[in-house]
């Protein structure tokens, strides 16, 4: 703890920090004891409509709604991409997702997306002394590219080699295989008598499939998710042996909230940065059974009600242990909304008036907003401005804005397209960025009121799904702030608009890079 008395320099050594000649005087009043500890809770697929605080009516969230009286509730705020891989590459890196081949949505056994030696989010917190932890879902690959992906032994390179101290890891998704955990390098539970093996193309072992026995589930999938069997509920991929260490997917959000709080604890004395991503509201949504039925709008809705209780949970953890106060929690979620995601849950038939998207359009996997613009909710007490704010703002700037609040410097090739907006996430500027590319299966460009999105060929709606996928042939231009729903193509009366827009969007594409050199 640094005392009132204590020099900076002093402070800075007791942090171990190599850099001291790097830092410039960080955003921190002079009073403050230590850096801010950084938390940020990361939901899959929770729409800008599922919490109350948001405008749900049929879906009860207190732990997030009193968090967001308590802090600074953005209304135009926005995942860098439609669906989680990509959302979660730019978030880390600070760089658009669709500039590169390889991060879209990543196979279970994906190898490692993002490569060590770049500087990520949690290198920076990492360099600048602080412990760094991701808990939950990852769905950026592990191991070397070009190499066999063995889950018997030690894996590399992982979060471990970009930053992370610490990781406990869904490793993809909850609906691919292998349903296991990892901690740190290797597979949670695993007795090395029964090796895992996993595959995405020929089926693999002999245990049966949702495909060919469906009368063994407890969840039937609605499309693809018919292949191995795990506690019930058939997956997509292949996966043989691992028995041990296989999850109860009942058990994931208590285990992984479980993991976050020791994490806390354990570094309760240091400064600290957790990324906890958590598997809910994903399918297959099967909370746990103190949480089945108690939203009335079937698992999509049980699984919002958990991942409420999870929220609370590493809340009370901030208050039991005295950290609210110096911690900055910043609250958002990966993609916009699907309500059939590939299980028969009930998500549609009992959505009972209930919204996931709110006043937007589309959803998850969608380039109309609610693909990418979701809850996104800033705390931190006394230094957080409490309120509401409209800002332009999106996950990508974490980068650039955390770098800016702990006194860390990016190079310039660094974080290409994270902007410094902390002056918006700390509720001091009602603006945040100029302009905003949105990626789903075209790219679309928010600049002010207006959106433009380019055209695309493609179906209107994904027949699997349901979900309006904003796609046309002709390009798009929408005018958010009369037309929030994105209803009236305007862009035959503002040819002019859709010009500049569109050029705009080639010249970032062009530029490799939006993050202003400095
Ligand atoms: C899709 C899956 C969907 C979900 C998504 C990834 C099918 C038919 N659909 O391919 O269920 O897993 O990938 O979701 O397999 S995300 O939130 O991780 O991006
Ligand atoms: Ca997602």
């Amino acid at each position: 703890m640094r005392s009132p008395h204590m020099s900076r320099r002093t402070f800075i050594k007791s942090l171990g920090l190599a850099a001291v000649a790097a830092m410039v005087p960080v955003k921190l009043r002079a009073g403050d004891a230590k850096p801010p500890n950084i938390v940020v809770i990361y939901a899959d697929d929770l729409g800008y409509g599922d919490v109350s605080c948001y405008g749900a009516t049929k879906v009860k969230t207190p732990n997030i709604d009193g968090f967001a009286a308590q802090g600074l509730r953005f209304t135009n705020a926005h995942s860098p991409s439609a669906t989680c891989t990509p959302s979660r590459y730019a978030m880390l890196t600070g760089e658009y997702a669709w500039r590169r081949k390889g991060t879209g949505i990543a196979r279970g056994d994906a190898r490692m997306i993002i490569q060590p030696g770049r500087t990520t989010l949690p290198l920076i917190m990492q360099r600048a002394g602080y412990k760094t932890g991701a808990i939950g879902k990852w769905h950026l690959g592990l191991g070397a590219q070009g190499r066999e992906l063995d889950w018997n032994t030690e894996i590399t390179p992982g979060p471990l080699d970009i930053g992370f101290d610490y990781c406990f890891l869904i490793p993809a998704t909850g609906d691919r295989v292998p349903c296991v955990y990892m901690e740190n390098r290797r597979v949670v539970g695993l007795d090395p008598k029964d090796p895992i093996r996993v595959s995405f193309g020929k089926p693999i072992g002999d245990e049966p499939t949702g495909k060919d026995h469906p009368e063994l589930l407890k969840m039937h999938p609605s499309h693809g998710h018919n292949q191995t069997i795990i506690n019930g509920i058939s997956r997509i991929g292949y996966m043989s042996g691992g028995k041990t260490a296989r999850w109860v997917d009942e058990d994931m959000a208590d285990t992984i909230t479980g993991k976050a709080k020791d994490f806390i604890e354990k570094h309760k004395d240091r400064p600290f940065f957790l990324y906890f991503s958590t598997h809910d509201i994903h399918v297959p949504r099967m909370p746990h059974p103190r949480f089945a039925g108690k939203s009335g709008l079937g698992p999509r809705g049980d699984a919002i009600v958990q991942f409420d209780f999870c929220t609370g949970e590493i809340l009370k953890t901030l208050d039991r242990l005295n950290l609210s106060e110096n911690t900055l929690v910043i609250f958002t979620s990966d993609n916009g909304p699907v309500v059939d995601d590939g299980y028969k849950d009930q998500a549609v038939e009992k959505l009972s008036g209930h919204k996931p998207s709110g006043p937007l359009r589309g959803g998850k996997y969608s380039a109309f907003d609610a693909g990418t613009r979701v809850p996104f909710i800033v705390r931190w007490p006394g230094r957080v401005k409490e309120g509401l704010s409209d800002a332009l703002v999106c996950q990508i700037d974490f980068m650039a804005s955390l770098a800016a609040l702990i006194g860390r410097k990016l190079a310039p090739e660094d974080a290409p397209d994270s902007f410094d907006i902390l002056a918006a996430l700390l509720g001091k500027s009602p603006t945040g960025r100029d302009h905003l590319v949105e990626h789903a299966r075209v790219l679309s460009l928010i600049k002010g009121q207006w959106k433009y999105i380019e055209p695309g060929k493609g179906p209107k709606v994904n027949k699997n799904t349901n979900t309006e996928l904003g796609l046309d042939r002709q390009p798009q231009l929408y005018n958010l702030k009369n037309d929030l729903g994105e209803k009236h193509n305007v862009a035959s009366e503002h040819p002019e608009i859709v010009r500049e827009l569109a050029g705009l969007l080639k010249k970032i594409r062009d530029d490799g890079r939006t993050r202003p050199y400095r």
